[in-house]
């Protein structure tokens, strides 16, 4: 049974990005971490409603996954689910106008930060609760299935949400029917401010996947290149009907759990530590000494990017409140 469990080592000689692959996952990368650190901003200044639960550290989850799904395949997410759904092809724009409850959102204004859904990006939903995502993928995955047309389901979740029943039962549901779908478990370490050792045993949450029967693997998530293989690997057999893959991304979030958060449970040198191994910072090292793409190439985009998102939120700002009629429409 321990052979369905996989410890993901990138082979460093055989990876190989051209320029162009690493122009677009750079620019990704940075495309997440500007429209989160202006969210942040934003937010700051009282301009939007809801709660913000910031996805900075944790990017290359995002993208190494998102970089080899299609439009039409299905996707769940979190609450901090703004970076999956760029990743995916989401519009900053409409995201942005979502969050400040303007008419020109995914949702009409009626979501806010935590509930993104986008039926034209294959987005099912981010979602406020817990663990909540992962059945709901589940049936895009029999949907899918059911289609037989190589279209598979990934559902986004945090570490604390493999205590949640709706965990279990929707794997457990995808190992029988063998589903096209990816579970991909971001452990950040933390479940609001409760550290996993002290509600986990497993040191690998990985291992839960393999009491289903369903092949697991752990990744370093703060490495997208290593993201990206083992997401390929997984896409690649649901898309080919091979049933459910479990991948364990090892990351960390560098913001508290939400924005306004009393960040007392865990110490500085942690936080400093883990940002020494940021996601963004990794990539851009690689590319330097692969001799990939130059620091004055990464700047450039980095710069394209942040004035992108700049721009979108501007334009958000200066969009439309929802009009009086619309006050009852898609509300159940
Ligand atoms: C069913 C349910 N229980 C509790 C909560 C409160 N809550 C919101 S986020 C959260 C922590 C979840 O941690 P994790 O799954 O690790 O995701 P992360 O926030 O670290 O990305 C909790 C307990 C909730 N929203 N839904
Ligand atoms: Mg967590």
């Amino acid at each position: 049974m321990q052979d369905l469990l996989k410890f993901y080592e990138l082979d460093e000689q055989g990876w190989s990005w051209s320029e162009a692959d690493c122009r677009n996952v750079w620019s990704t990368l940075n495309l997440i971490r500007a429209f989160e650190e202006k969210s942040v901003d934003v937010y700051k200044q009282g301009l939007m409603g809801g709660s913000l639960h910031p996805y900075i550290g944790q990017e290359a989850v995002a993208v190494g996954v998102c970089m080899h799904l299609q439009k039409t395949d299905y996707m769940t997410m979190t609450y901090r689910g703004r970076g999956h759904a760029l990743a995916k092809g989401a519009d900053p724009y409409k995201l942005f106008a979502e969050m400040m409850g303007r008419e020109d959102g995914y949702c009409k204004g009626k979501g806010g930060p935590m509930h993104i859904a986008s039926k034209e990006d294959g987005i099912l939903g981010a979602n406020g609760i817990v663990g909540a995502g992962i059945p709901i993928a589940v049936g895009g995955a029999l949907t899918a299935k059911r289609r037989k047309n190589g279209q598979v389901a990934v559902t986004f979740f945090g570490d604390g949400a493999t205590n949640q029943g709706a965990f279990h039962e929707a794997l457990n549901l995808a190992a029988i029917l063998a589903l096209p779908v990816l579970f991909v478990c971001e452990n950040n370490l933390y479940s609001e401010m409760t550290p996993i050792k002290d509600s986990v045993l497993n040191e690998h949450l990985a291992e839960r996947g393999v009491a289903y029967r369903i092949p697991s693997i752990v990744v370093d998530g703060n490495d997208v290149r290593a993201v990206s293989e083992a997401a390929k690997w997984a896409v690649d057999r649901g898309r080919a009907g091979q049933g459910p893959t479990l991948m364990e991304a090892k990351t960390y979030r560098q913001l508290g759990h939400m924005f306004g958060d009393a960040e007392t449970y865990r110490t500085k040198e942690e936080v400093e530590a883990w940002k020494q191994k940021d996601p963004l910072l990794l990539f851009r090292k690689t590319c330097i000494e692969r001799g990939l793409l130059d620091e004055a190439a990464l700047d450039e985009l980095k710069q394209g990017v942040y004035s992108q998102i700049e721009e979108a939120y501007e334009r958000a700002k200066q969009s439309a409140e929802p009009r009086m009629e619309e006050i009852f429409t898609d509300v159940y």
